[in-house]
Order: structure tokens, then sequence, then C-alpha cells
């Protein structure tokens, strides 16, 4: 076995993951943690700084519910994320959080951020929910109160170490093993209670991105299903697996378009078919209630488009050019103040993406486009899983004990293994968290993992003969290429290994042909399906023979193993739901209509750590009384 040397950390409370749901929980866990002398240890596989969705910086903060102006009630979120999610979210959560989330936002901005604001001082919104930033740093910002929060409760922040496994004693979370990604450290965490928070999964589906720009895509790459296999793997019952999410972006450099679509209420039309959320509207009878009221469901928005595609009528655009004319337009009678305007409003475009994601203001550089005069291609990115923004894929977590909500077994945010926490896109079925939302439901996580090591808290379990065993597990893909890499005359084609990137395109074939990504054009079937998880059977035999030359192939490795669960988890609970409630996220070709009689229900699935059966359920949904 490689010679790593073996690294113990013992603590109270075990953070894995850095970025927004685990630095509110940091935060959080730190102050109740050191009124009661206990440790919080936070382990990121980056430095926290740039790490996890928001390293680039974001320019919006998506969830701001502006309670204390009176602009909207929480009820009126629970609403609004009921109806974006085709009456599937856990309400009990999305309150939770809608409730919390305001004061989450408000120490954002006391530890520096700047938030717009008008004349009169109030913040500047993007949409409803939505509140501009001048956000380049935000990551940055949110890290330095986590980090001193844990530095002042005398906690310990490990970078660099990207987790694996979950260590069990019975049904209670006994703490975690990982490595390190630039020394050869191996790591072995004992806890009396974990948070999961290590994002979401891209790059489980084959990328538009290929060729010359593959990695690229709207969603990080750094996040590749870690939540989902940590809390699958501990044997946590996990919800709306099938519920991926396909953002419509900007094309070939995925810039966001909320603030097109809402600061600058621009229009997106097709090429030959125009105005396709006019043209189809009609469509969105089939799926009333969801489809009638505004705003339309994030997927039946992309569905509308999708129409327009299928038929051969696009490019789809953004229509920048119109949207900057008509603002400035209330000012053609004045030139100079016609002239101002339209420089902020292009220096206000061009900073949305240098804000969030740089590589669209270069690429419109480098395609001469000026948004003020010439329209943009927008198109459906390949499929991403991240519960906390418009998909809601994660653990089936326990809810909010002052609530009569039915779905209730011990401390808020907990999943069905004893002291496993999970927050932001590690937790399911309450969406539109995003930034700040993820972060106050780390808070809420934090102190509820605290009180149960106050309350539970016993010294872990951890059986050192089965750690020993997963250290050789773990390190095996280094020990393959060492002891084969000599057999053939390009290390790389060897009978007795495959090198990550292989490995990671036949995942990303089979799911995209398979399981409904971009070459399917979103379509998938029961007979897909049951092929794509015949062929996956096989690829997961194959998993065990992943090679990896240092510690950067190793991170890839199980990178890519991380992810194949994550998909299997998602083909299976495609099968098990027999009806399209997403379209424009996914179709189920042969049972193409929304069935609310039978479907209007979750979607769970559990794995089985004893026999490796999964085991799939319906769980009934609950409406919070009077909302
Ligand atoms: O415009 C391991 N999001 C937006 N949210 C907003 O509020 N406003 C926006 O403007 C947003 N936009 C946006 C957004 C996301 C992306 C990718 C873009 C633009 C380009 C959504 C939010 O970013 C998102 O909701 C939150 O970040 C979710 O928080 P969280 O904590 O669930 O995930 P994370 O922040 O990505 O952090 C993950 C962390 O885990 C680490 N990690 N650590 C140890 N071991 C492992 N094995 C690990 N695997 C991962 C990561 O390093 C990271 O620290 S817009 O498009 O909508
Ligand atoms: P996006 O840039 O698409 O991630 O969107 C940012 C925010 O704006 C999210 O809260 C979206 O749900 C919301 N949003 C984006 N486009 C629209 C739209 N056409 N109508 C309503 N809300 C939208």
């Amino acid at each position: 076995m490689a010679n790593w040397e073996t690294v113990v950390v013992e603590t109270d409370l075990l953070i894995c993951g850095g970025g927004f749901s685990a630095c509110g929980a940091a935060t959080e866990a730190a102050y109740w943690a050191k009124k009661k002398g206990l440790k919080v240890t936070l382990v990121d596989k980056a430095a926290l700084d740039r790490s996890g969705a928001v390293a680039m910086g974001l320019s919006a903060i998506n969830q701001y519910v502006g309670v204390k102006d009176g602009e909207n009630t929480v009820e009126d979120y629970v609403r609004y994320v009921r109806q974006d999610l085709m009456g599937i979210s856990r309400e009990d959560l999305v309150y939770n959080i809608a409730r919390h989330v305001d004061s989450t936002v408000h120490l954002f901005e006391k530890w520096g951020l700047k938030i717009w604001k008008d004349e009169q001082g109030k913040y500047v919104h993007e949409g409803r929910w939505q509140l501009m930033i001048n956000g380049e740093s935000y990551k940055i910002i949110i890290a330095e109160a986590a980090k001193n929060a844990i530095a002042d409760a005398g906690g310990e922040l490990i970078e660099r170490v990207f987790i694996v496994e979950p260590l069990l004693d019975g049904n209670r979370i006994a703490g975690a093993v990982g490595f390190g990604t630039r020394e050869n450290k191996f790591y072995v965490f004992k806890a009396k209670a974990v948070i999961a928070g290590m994002g979401g999964a891209v790059h489980v589906f084959r990328p538009r991105s290929v060729g010359e720009g593959f990695g690229r895509s709207w969603y990080p790459p750094f996040n590749s299903g870690s939540s989902a296999y940590f809390t699958i793997k501990a044997g946590a019952e996990m919800t709306c697996q099938e519920v991926r999410f396909i953002p419509v972006r900007f094309k070939d450099a995925y810039g966001p378009v909320g603030a097109w679509f809402l600061l600058f209420k621009s229009r997106a039309i097709s090429a030959e078919g125009g105005d396709y959320m006019t043209t189809h509207k009609e469509v969105l009878q089939n799926y009333a209630p969801y489809g009638l009221v505004k705003p339309i469901p994030a997927n039946l928005r992309n569905y509308l488009g999708m129409i327009d595609v299928d038929a051969g009528l696009g490019p789809l655009y953004m229509e920048t050019a119109e949207a900057i004319q008509n603002i400035a337009a209330q000012y053609k009678d004045d030139p100079k103040a016609f002239k101002k305007k339209m420089k902020e409003l292009e220096s206000e475009a061009w900073e949305d993406f240098l804000d969030m994601t740089i590589s669209q203001a270069i690429l419109w550089a480098s395609q001469n486009v000026k948004p003020e005069e010439k329209h943009s291609e927008i198109a459906a990115c390949e499929p991403y899983f991240i519960g906390s923004h418009s998909g809601a894929s994660g653990a089936w977590v326990s809810g909010p004990e002052d609530l009569p909500t039915p779905y209730k077994w011990g401390y808020t945010n907990m999943t069905t293994v004893e002291g496993l926490f999970a927050v932001g896109d590690g937790s399911g079925a309450s969406s539109h968290k995003f930034s700040s939302g993820s972060h106050a439901e780390g808070r809420i996580a934090g102190k509820q993992a605290v009180k149960f090591i106050v309350e539970k808290g016993k010294a872990p379990n951890v059986d050192m003969a089965a750690v020993e065993k997963l250290k050789e597990r773990i390190l095996r893909p280094l020990d393959l290429w060492d002891k084969h890499k000599n057999e053939t005359t390009d290390p790389e084609v060897n009978t007795n290994y495959m090198m990550p990137r292989q490995y990671l395109h036949r995942l990303q074939k089979l799911m995209d042909e398979y399981a409904g990504g971009v070459v399917s054009a979103f379509k998938t079937s029961k007979a897909l399906c049951e092929r794509g998880l015949e062929l996956m059977s096989m690829l997961k035999e194959d998993s065990e023979k992943m090679a990896a030359r240092n510690a950067h192939e190793l991170t890839r490795a199980w990178e890519n193993i991380q992810r194949t669960w994550q998909a299997e988890a998602h083909i299976r609970t495609i099968l098990f739901r027999e009806e399209t409630r997403w379209p424009g996220y996914y179709f189920r070709s042969d049972t193409p209509k929304m069935d609310d009689k039978n479907w209007l229900c979750f979607a769970n699935c559990q794995w089985d750590r004893g026999t490796g059966e999964w085991k799939m359920m319906k769980r009934d949904i609950w409406t919070i009384p009077g909302v």
C-alpha cells in the first residue's frame, strides 16, 4: 500500500465542506460550542476563501424575503417554492430557512458585503426575492467570518483534504475519512456529530463543452457529488434524486440569466419562432396549477424554449439590446442623460458577469459582443445536481421542532442517520435557498448539531481495523498505477487499469445517452433507464480499476466514484417516478404527462449498508395549513 501517513483528528463536531452552508454552520456552531467547551473542525477539499459554487463571486443574493420592510411574508416564499417545484417541496424546511434568511443577509452586510442601495437607502432588488450586490469577493467575506468564529472558539480549519467516506457506529455517525490533496496524508476524523455540506454535483452528465472547452460548466467543477455520496453511503434516506437542475445560460460560457430577465426585463426568443413564452403559452395548461401562476416554474420556462429548439427553430437569443434600449428610452428627450444611462447599463451588464462568471465576459469580448447593440445566444445546459438552487436533490432531513410537520424524528436538519446533518445542496426538497438560504440553513444545522452533542453526544466508537481497510481501498488507485505502469509503452493504455479521465468519459456517455442528457434532448424512458442501470453495474465493477499517479489524480478518481453514486440514485428515481412532472429538466417519453393522482408525492430512496440493495419509497406531501 502507498506509504501515506495516517493522521487522526478528534473533534466534537465535524463540518465537511467549506461553502456557503458549511460557513454558516461553522459561524453558528462555533458560537455555541465555545459556550459548551466543544471543538468544531471544518474540513474543505479546497481553500475556504475561494471554494465552492461562489468561488468566482456572485452578482446577486437570490433569497431575501424582506420581512422587516413588509415586502413579503415567509408564507409567500413557501408558496413560491411549492409552485416552482411543481408541488413537491418540504414546506417545513422552506419555511424554516425563509424565516431566518433575512438575518443572515443582514450579517453579510455587517461583515462588509456591498449590497446595492437606492437613493432612499433601500436595497436594490433584482427581482422580488433577489438583491443586487458587488459580489466579486462574496466568498472571501463569508469565509472570513467562519474562520474568525472557528479560531475564536479554539476550533480547527483543515483545508485541501478530500472527504471520502463516512464512519459509522451502527446507525450513528462516528466521523469520516479522507486524504490530503497536496500532502500524502490519510485523515481519520472521529466526531460526535457530522454536518455534510459538500455541495452538489457537476460532470455527472457529458457537458456541452467538450474537446478544447472540456470542464467548462455553469456549476463549479470542484463539486462532484460528495454530499450525496456521503449521506447515501451512511445509509441515509434521500429525496428528490430525480430533480436535477438544467439552467438556461448564455451559450458556451454559461453566464447566468437572472439579471437579464429580472433586472433588465429582457425577453428571450427563438430565431424563427419568436417569443416562446407567448407562442407556446397553451402548453402551460397541461401543468396546472403550477403552469398558470407567475413566475412560471423554471423547468416550464426551459420547456417552452426547448419546443422551438426541438423543432429546429433555434438558436435561442436573449434580447439584451432591446432590453437596454427599453430602459434607456425614458431618457430619450435628454441626450446627455440618455448617454449617461446607456453607459451605466452597459457597465452593469459587464459587471454582472465579471462578478460571477468571468469566462462569459471574456467570451463576449472575444466575439465582439456589445450587449447594448446585439443579442446573445442562450441555451439549456447539461444537467446538474444542486438542491439549493432550482433542483431539489439531497438528503431527507428532520423538520423544525416548533412546526406541526410530520417529518420530525430528531434534531432539525438531521438525516435519518443519528448525528449526521445535511445542509445546502446536501439537503433535499428545500430548493431556492441559494447562497443566503444555504448559509441560513447551515446556521440552523450548526446550532442543532451542537444541541445534539450536548444532549446525546458520546465518544465516537471507531473500528480502526475497518479504517485500515478503507485506507487500503482509498489509496488503491496509487498502488495500481505503481504496480502496472511500466507494462505498456503508453502508460495510459493498460489492461490492468484505466485513468480517471477515461472513466469519467464513460460515465458521462452513459448518463448522456440513457439518462436524458444533452445528446438525447433530455429524454429518457423505462427501457433506457433499465439499460443504463445495467451498464452502470459494469461501470461500478470497473471503478475498482481506476489508477492514479499522484494525489491530484487520486482526487479525480474519488470524485468519479462519488459522481457514480449520485448518477445511480438519479436513474433509479427517474425510473421509479412514472410520470413527467418537470418537463424542461427531463422527459420520461413513455409516461409523458404529469400525474398528480399517483405522483404528487416525494420519491425517496435509501441504500442499505448491510445488503447493498436500494429501496424506493413514496412519501406524502405536507402543506402548511392555510398557506
Ligand atoms: O445567478 C468538499 N448560486 C447563486 N446564489 C445566489 O444567491 N445568487 C446568485 O447569483 C447565484 N448564481 C450562481 C449560483 C451558483 C453558481 C455555480 C453560479 C451562479 C455560477 C447558488 C449558490 O452558489 C449555491 O446555492 C450555494 O453556494 C450552495 O451552498 P453549498 O454550501 O451547498 O455549496 P458550495 O457553496 O458550492 O460549497 C461546497 C463546498 O464543499 C467543498 N467540497 N470538501 C471536502 N471534501 C469533499 N469531498 C468535498 N467536495 C466538495 C467545496 O470545496 C466547497 O467548499 S445564479 O446563477 O443563480
Ligand atoms: P438565474 O440567473 O437563472 O440563476 O436566476 C437568478 C434568480 O432569478 C433565481 O432566483 C431564479 O429563480 C430567478 N429567475 C431567473 N429567470 C427568471 C424568470 N424568467 N422569471 C422569474 N424568475 C427568474
